[in-house]
Order: structure tokens, then C-alpha cells, then sequence
């Protein structure tokens, strides 16, 4: 199909990763013409950018990978539980492969502007390379955790030896051996590549600010034959993923904490503790994140298991959380983790102690020493969940700059729309359900694509979110937070990174109701003939 008058394309897609790349199937299923922009030079988002050694999958490989496609969950076999990123980004090329996805992917095209003309119902989305492109609609892929964030250290770019990002990690092989190597962050991110870099490394001092309660992940790889009833299954899985609060094969326990005795609490927590993913997280006892003392009782339990693990005392205390409870923020799944600090090797320096005082030529130096390294890892996050749209110019109707409208914390309908911003359209945006992220990915594109068909059907040209929904969509996004322990964090969660300006303090950065409870209203809004949206 042609473009209409005066447009290159009928939807710009950006990012390449799990929702670009399915949307741009659906919306060409719909006979449109779409280009999608990626930064990267392939295909895979997430797993494009984060090829740091120990990068894994804390979900279920078989649940994590898309579901709409009979033909790709026939011909794709996963070979471990949780699949390492070099797997995942040969299944996202594979299916890239399968749907013939590439001939409408623009790579190495960061998008740097999107300006939205009301004359034309269009936006404007200029490239690094100065190119601008027009169309219909746009369609943000970007990633809730895709903008990395460099500590602001000073003296950061001064340091000679080598220097990584983890969500920037070379192409190339990075080799440990021999090096004196540290890591800064202590996230889901720095406690996988810290197991890889003790293997190897000559010494390696991990620079800590604040512990995390982790968990073992407990993968193995998956045998042939459990490949085929995995594969027989699949119907299943996903319907129980459907199902579960946040799309994950494990749902909470519907008993509470104090509802068992001692015994079978410590009974439960240990079975827990020996099973394979996220179950002690999300398939804990139904109170435990929102009741301090259940969530006491829990945090005890793993704080037991990390003394157990850490031969010296001083070093497992350093290792547990006294700031926050098991859960409030993500945890961390681990093989061996808290065992790499009984490694004559590794050093753990606690930042709350020995603060770094600036980063040199050669090293760290913290008001204690200075420390000499021959590389430097910044397991150091993102810019969470708007990072990735502070980083491009987004403005709506009137020029008004997202950005602003954004001021004090995101506000959206459904995550997926903001009224001043007509025919801009967020796959998991803020306040979408995330959790098992490609579960919450199918369901938003498929709703976006609805969305668009009817529009097309009906000869409609702009669709916007009216502010009394967006009003009404954030006072939901708030009744679902209430009492949570996680929201008296800082985290990612709570919208808190110390590397950014201006997000110093704690926000409702996240959805955090239930999944299905999300699709309920999706659904309904669809049901009524989008009746809550303005549309023209
Ligand atoms: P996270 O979870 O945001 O972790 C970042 C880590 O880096 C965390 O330990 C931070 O300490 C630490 N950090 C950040 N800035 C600094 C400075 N300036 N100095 C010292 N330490 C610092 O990011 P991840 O990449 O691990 O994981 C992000 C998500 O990606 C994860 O939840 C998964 O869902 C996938 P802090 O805790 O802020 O004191």
C-alpha cells in the first residue's frame, strides 16, 4: 500500500527489539507501509546492546519467547531453562529471519527528534543523520531499560585502561585473564557479570553501593526429549501465563506469612530458595510485599542463607540488605554469587564506607586508597522507564515537549498514550504492565494493532488520549500501588537514579497491578469502540 499524500511511511517504528520487531509484523499484516529505525546495526534491543558475559534470562526461556507464532515455537529449541543473551539474540534474528523483518528495518538510525504538525496529522522524526522521515503515526519501542547511565564520578572519562558500560559491551572478545579488573553496581546486571569476571579475572574488586537480596537461579540445560513436552506444552504455559499477576509461570501463594506455622513457613522458604527462577519473588506468600513483618521474615530467612554462603562474617554482613526488605526492589538470580567473595581473587569494597572519592588514569581512588585497574566495568543501570524518551526530542501538539509533560513522572492512558501527543502510540510505555516483559510486549502490540485497523477501517486519521482519561488512568496506576513496601525504596521502581538529573526522588515509575487486571481495562476500552479516545 502506498503511503498517504505527503508521507513516507503510514507508522514509524522506533527500536528494533522484541515489540518493534513484532509490531512491524502485525502492522504489515495489515497491508501497511512501516519503516522502523534502529540504533544498533541488527536486530534484538536488549539483547543487542547487553552482550556483557553472564547476560541471562531470569525468566523461563519457553515463557519468555513469542507466543503469536505457531511456525516460530515449532522450529525454535531453547537449550537451557534460562537461556545466556547470545541464545536470545540468535532466537530474535532467527524470527527477524522468519518474518523477513529486515527489509523495513533502517540500522544505525538513532532517532535524535519526533515532532508531531497538526496540519498533516504527522510526525516528523529527524535521524543522527539529519534525515527526516514522515508519517502517520509513531509507534515508540524504546525500551523501559535501554538508556545506560554512567556514574557521575569525577574523572570518569580520564581513565586509561579499558572501560565498559554493560549495556554497552564490544562486539569483540573482552578477555579478563590476567587483569585487574572492577565492577561498579551491584544490580541484576553487575551480579551476573561479576560471577563471569571471578572466574577468569587476576583480581577483581567489586565497588558496592548498596546490596541486593538475590536468589538463586538454579538453571540446567533442557534435554531433547524434555524439549518435546516442553514444546507439547506450550498451549499451557501460555495460558498460565496469561494468568499469573505479572506473566511469569510462578503466581503468589494465596496463603499469608503468619497463616502457617514457623515450621512450615521455613519449610516453604527452603523449597523456594531450591527451585529454579523468579518463584521466591513473585511466588511467595501473598503478603509479603506489602506486610512489614511478613516481609521480615522472609528478608531473615535469605539474610541466614547469604551468612551460610560468605565464609567471613564482615563480608556476608556487607552482602545484606539493611535498607530495604527481599523484594522491594528486583531481585538479582544467581549461580554461585555470594561464593565468588570467598575467592581469594575478589574484594568487595562498600561504598556507604569507602566512598569513591574520583576515577583516576589508573584506577579508583576512595578516600581509603587508590585502587589500580586494568579495566573498569559500570554495571551501573539506566535512565529507567522515560529515560529512553527524555533522550529523544519528543514534542506533541503546540511544539508542548514530552519531556514537560513528564515533569514530576510520567502520566499515560493505559501506557500507551498521552494526550497532547496524538498518534503517538508506547509499547510498554510507562504504566503498562511489565513483568514477564514479551507477554506484556504480544499483548500491547495486538492492542495498539486493533487500535490502528479500526482507525483505518473507518478512514480516521488521529487518536489521542483526552486528559480526563489520562486523569483516570494515573488515579488507577496509584489505587494499584497503594501499600506496597517497594514504593519506601529508591530503585528503578520508584523512578530514583543518582546518575540523572532530577531524579533524586521517589515517583510511581512503574504499574504495579496485575497483568490480567491491566488487559481487563485494555480490553474494555476496545470493547466500547475506543469510545474513551478521541478520534478523528
Ligand atoms: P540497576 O538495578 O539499576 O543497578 C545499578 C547498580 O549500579 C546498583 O547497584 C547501583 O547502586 C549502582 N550504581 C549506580 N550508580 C552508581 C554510582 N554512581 N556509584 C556507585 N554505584 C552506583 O541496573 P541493572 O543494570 O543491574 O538492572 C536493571 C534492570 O535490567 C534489572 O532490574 C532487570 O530487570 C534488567 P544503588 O543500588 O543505586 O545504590
Amino acid at each position: 500500500a502506498a503511503p498517504p499524500p505527503g508521507l513516507d511511511h503510514e507508522a514509524i517504528v522506533i527500536g528494533a527489539g522484541m515489540s518493534g520487531l513484532y509490531q512491524l509484523h502485525r502492522l504489515r499484516e495489515l497491508g501497511m507501509r512501516v519503516r522502523v529505525f534502529e540504533a544498533g546495526t541488527g536486530v534484538g534491543g536488549t539483547w543487542y546492546w547487553n552482550r556483557y558475559p553472564g547476560a541471562r534470562f531470569d525468566s523461563e526461556s519457553y515463557s519468555y519467547g513469542y507466543s503469536f507464532s505457531r511456525e516460530l515455537l515449532e522450529e525454535w529449541d531453547w537449550s537451557e531453562h534460562f537461556a545466556a543473551q547470545p541464545e536470545t539474540l540468535r532466537y530474535l534474528n532467527f524470527v527477524a529471519d522468519k518474518l523477513d523483518l529486515r527489509r523495513d528495518i533502517r540500522f544505525r538510525s538513532r532517532v535524535t527528534a519526533a515532532h508531531y504538525e497538526e496540519a498533516t496529522r504527522s510526525w516528523t522524526v529527524t535521524l543522527e543523520d539529519g534525515t527526516r522521515h514522515r508519517a502517520r503515526f509513531l509507534i515508540t519501542a524504546v525500551g523501559p531499560l535501554s538508556a545506560p547511565t554512567l556514574p557521575r564520578i569525577e574523572g570518569v572519562e580520564t581513565f586509561r585502561g579499558e572501560a565498559y558500560h554493560t549495556a554497552r559491551w564490544p562486539h569483540g572478545p573482552v578477555s579478563f585473564a590476567g587483569k585487574r579488573v572492577a565492577v561498579i553496581g551491584t544490580g541484576a546486571t553487575g551480579v551476573q557479570v561479576i560471577q563471569e569476571v571471578a572466574k577468569t579475572a587476576a583480581h577483581l574488586t567489586v565497588f558496592q553501593r548498596t546490596p541486593n537480596w538475590c536468589a538463586p537461579l538454579h538453571n540446567r540445560p533442557i534435554t531433547p526429549e524434555e524439549m518435546r513436552r516442553i514444546r507439547a506444552g506450550y498451549p499451557e504455559i501460555f495460558r498460565r501465563c496469561q494468568e499469573t499477576f505479572s506473566c511469569f509461570l510462578h503466581t503468589p501463594d494465596p496463603r499469608g506469612t503468619f497463616e502457617v506455622t514457623p515450621e512450615e513457613r521455613e519449610a516453604f522458604y527452603e523449597k523456594l530458595y531450591s527451585e529454579p527462577g523468579f518463584g521466591i519473588w513473585v511466588g511467595n506468600f501473598r503478603d509479603m510485599l506489602t506486610d512489614p513483618a511478613a516481609n521480615a521474615e522472609i528478608s531473615a530467612f535469605v539474610a541466614k542463607k547469604i551468612r551460610q554462603r560468605v565464609k567471613d562474617p564482615q563480608v556476608a554482613e556487607k552482602l545484606i540488605p539493611k535498607d530495604h526488605g527481599f523484594g522491594t526492589r528486583r531481585v538479582p538470580l544467581e549461580t554461585g554469587y555470594y561464593e565468588v567473595y570467598n575467592q581469594p581473587n575478589v574484594r568487595l569494597v562498600d561504598l556507604r564506607e569507602t566512598p569513591i572519592e574520583r576515577i583516576t588514569p589508573a584506577g579508583i581512588r576512595t578516600g581509603e586508597a587508590e585502587h589500580a585497574f586494568d579495566m573498569i566495568i559500570y554495571a551501573t543501570g539506566f535512565d529507567a522507564i522515560t529515560g529512553s524518551f527524555d533522550r529523544i526530542d519528543i514534542r506533541g501538539a503546540g511544539g508542548r515537549r514530552l519531556k514537560d509533560r513528564w515533569a514530576g513522572g510520567p502520566q499515560t492512558f493505559l501506557g500507551i498514550l498521552v494526550d497532547g501527543f496524538p498518534n503517538m502510540l508506547m509499547l510498554m510505555g510507562p504504566h503498562t504492565a511489565l513483568g514477564n516483559i514479551p507477554r506484556s510486549i504480544e499483548y500491547n502490540v495486538d492492542w495498539v494493532t486493533d487500535l490502528i485497523r479500526h482507525m483505518r477501517e473507518r478512514g480516521l486519521t488521529r487518536v489521542e488520549a483526552p486528559p480526563e482519561a489520562v486523569a483516570g488512568w494515573f488515579e488507577h496506576v496509584k489505587a494499584a500501588a497503594a501499600g506496597l513496601l517497594s514504593n519506601e525504596v529508591n530503585s528503578w521502581f520508584t523512578g530514583v537514579n543518582t546518575n540523572v538529573e532530577g531524579k533524586q526522588t521517589r515517583i510511581l515509575a512503574r504499574y504495579s497491578g496485575s497483568a490480567p487486571a491491566y488487559r481487563e481495562r485494555c480490553d474494555a476500552v476496545a470493547a466500547a469502540g475506543y469510545r474513551e479516545l478521541s478520534l478523528a
